[in-house]
């Protein structure tokens, strides 16, 4: 697994593109720890997109593509909304779903990946706004976790249709006003962290990203558990600044707001026990492998 895989023939390398030569010259794919520091310094972490300025959106993706374990081995299944696009000028693998089917899609695209490749490992991980994540896609989303299917769902959480000008959605908050849902919500944001976990989910984390650094930790933990035990769920809080009023430096403050004690996107984890002992496993390997890095440096 590395960039071994996008190289071009010498002969022809002068007549690629220059996005492309950058790309085999600088992708951080095969790079051990690769992480969230990237971004900024490789082509495959979007260099432009069409999203509003500043909108935490851009962000996200960056932090999330540079903390997928197996990039060049993984495909991202998007749906419509403003994720969408970002995805045509990611470096990743990716499937632009009907709105609400991404978990659908991702299912049957995981089982081929397993049958067609059984000796590589394949990540499948879904990006969806919270319309299609929860509205329109509630019911995919959530036979996908009864079905134990072994994939990562990602929610970008702005508690509404931002893309078609500000909708309700059942994760809005209750009282919310919104572009185009004057009267606002009737009822509370729907809790679906907890019904995640209680539809089978064996990792769920409910929180903003305010904190590069711990998107990175739970976007690594999510796609390694679902690969060898079953599905998780990420909801971040990505605010749709344009609809709540803020300007571009405005979004990590109104994060920050969100996350503190009590709020609603305080960080909360649940992770089952086998994903547990899992975990401490893979920390164990963790600490093993530095130590014999330390051991080889002392010697050499
Ligand atoms: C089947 C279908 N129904 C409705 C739409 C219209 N539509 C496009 S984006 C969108 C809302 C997206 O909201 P969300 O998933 O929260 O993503 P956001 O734009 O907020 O990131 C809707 C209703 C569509 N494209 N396809
Ligand atoms: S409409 Fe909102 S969510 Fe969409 S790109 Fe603009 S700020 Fe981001
Ligand atoms: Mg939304």
């Amino acid at each position: 697994m590395s960039k071994e895989k996008i190289q071009i023939c010498e002969e022809f390398f002068d007549i690629m593109p220059p996005e492309y030569r950058d790309l085999v010259t600088n992708a951080t794919w095969g790079k051990e720890g690769r992480g969230w520091k990237d971004v900024g310094i490789n082509k495959e972490l979007i260099e432009q997109h069409s999203l509003c300025a500043g909108c935490p959106e851009s962000m996200a993706f960056r932090y999330i593509l540079a903390s997928l374990p197996n990039p060049e081995d993984t495909v991202m299944v998007g749906s419509t909304g403003c994720t969408s696009l970002v995805f045509p000028h990611v470096a990743v693998h990716n499937i632009h779903s009907l709105f609400g089917n991404q978990n659908a899609i991702a299912s049957g695209l995981k089982r081929a990946l397993s049958v067609r490749f059984p000796d590589r490992v394949k990540d499948v991980v879904v990006l969806a706004g919270d319309g299609a994540t929860v509205d329109i896609g509630l019911d995919y989303t959530l036979q996908s976790w009864f079905r134990q299917e072994k994939f990562t769902t990602i929610c970008f959480d702005n508690e509404l249709y931002a893309n078609t000008g500000g909708q309700e959605s059942g994760l809005m908050q209750k009282g919310f006003v919104a572009k185009m849902a004057p009267v606002g919500k009737k009822f509370d944001k729907v809790r679906l962290p907890e019904i995640a976990k209680e539809s089978g989910c064996v990792y769920v984390v409910n929180c903003t990203v305010s904190k590069p650094s711990l998107v990175e930790k739970v976007v690594k933990n999510a796609v390694l558990i679902a690969r060898e035990i079953g599905p998780t769920y990420l909801q971040l809080y990505t605010p749709c600044i344009l609809e709540i009023g803020k300007n571009s430096m405005e979004g990590l403050q109104e994060m920050r707001d969100a996350e503190k004690p009590g709020e609603r996107f305080a960080y909360k984890e649940y992770v089952s026990d086998e994903a547990k002992a899992f975990l401490a496993d893979l920390a164990e390997k963790e600490k093993a492998k530095k130590a014999s890095a330390k051991e080889a440096l002392t010697q050499a």
